[in-house]
């Protein structure tokens, strides 16, 4: 398959303007305004997305987690570097019926056609706990650029909902992300390393683009209107941030007495399922990559804390 965005090269390569439509439009969850709003900023935040009763539900699961001393040793759990706290749980759309009816919310299954003009799968689903005074950050990345070279996901045409469990606020490390930056791919250097998930999620070092392309796209990119500089949302928790897989973002260390914990879920176009990776010596295992993807039907209308 034609490789349409190059990247992990040997030498500097030119940015590559994005080939595919960032919507595919119509109606449905989202109003026109807010299409519009995230056609242009590669990003868009709905406040009160669940209710406080779902998001404290969710956040006892995840306490529950925390208790059992073995979950930590799962391979779907990433831990903080040089910490016993967890920095990733994978494939937590699996792990019990509440998230995987919050997966198949109808609002995100309206949005994603919106989006993606078709029927979805879920790429990856994860919850980043960035525990308080130790959390790490993430450095700045294209999510598209690791799922492209290390899945094998061959065009733009997913995206990810990050859900806030708890408050995201400037001293928690939220996410900060580069408004229009998802017009532009940023092939980076470096040949992927054999296994590179193994340290990628604790601390990516391959796929991280140039000091000079981040210049750029926050001095401001085609005139598209997108507010030029880095956009830090302060969102409470049960918010919703909808964001493009190409879309530059990145977050600080959490050094507050406050932990940030989000989920996210990506949903990729049932059409766009990944080949063999475009970058990589093989695949990431299926719990970072789904290889056999099922279209989504939407959850009926019950309560995710009836689940
Ligand atoms: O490698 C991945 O798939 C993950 N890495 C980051 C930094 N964001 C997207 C995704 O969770
Ligand atoms: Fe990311």
């Amino acid at each position: 398959m034609q490789d349409f965005y190059p990247t992990r090269t040997s030498s500097p390569q030119p940015m590559i303007k994005r080939r595919e439509p960032i919507i595919h439009g119509g109606a449905g969850f989202l109003s026109q305004q807010q299409l519009q709003r995230y056609e242009r900023d590669g990003f868009l935040v709905i406040e009160d997305f669940l209710p406080p009763s779902e998001t404290q539900q969710f956040l006892r699961d995840l306490d529950a987690y925390q208790q059992d001393s073995t979950f930590i040793q799962r391979p779907e759990v990433i831990a903080e570097p040089n910490e016993q706290s967890i920095r990733s749980i994978f494939a937590i759309h699996t792990l019990s019926e509440r998230f995987k009816t919050l997966v198949r919310d109808q609002r995100l299954l309206s949005l994603a056609r919106q989006i993606t003009g078709d029927d979805v799968y879920v790429h990856q689903s994860r919850l980043n706990d960035k525990p308080a005074f130790v959390g790490k950050g993430f450095n700045w990345h294209s999510d598209f650029e690791t799922w492209h070279a290390e899945d094998g996901m061959p065009a733009m045409r997913a995206f990810s909902v990050s859900i806030m469990l708890t408050d995201n606020q400037p001293h928690n490390g939220p996410l900060m992300l580069i408004p229009g930056s998802h017009r532009w791919f940023v092939p980076t250097m470096g040949k992927t390393p054999a296994n590179n998930w193994q340290t990628s999620l604790k601390n990516q070092q391959i796929g991280v683009p140039d000091a000079e392309s981040l210049r750029e796209l926050t001095a401001g990119v085609d005139s598209e209107q997108a507010v030029p500089g880095v956009h830090v949302p302060s969102s409470k928790a049960g918010s919703l941030l909808i964001f493009d897989c190409n879309v530059l973002h990145a977050s600080s260390d959490n050094l507050s007495p406050w932990p940030r914990r989000n989920l996210f879920f990506v949903y990729n176009s049932i059409h766009n399922r990944l080949q063999a990776p475009f970058a990589a010596d093989r695949p990431r295992p299926e719990y970072l990559a789904t290889r056999e993807p099922v279209a989504l039907r939407a959850a009926d209308a019950r309560s995710v804390t009836k689940a």
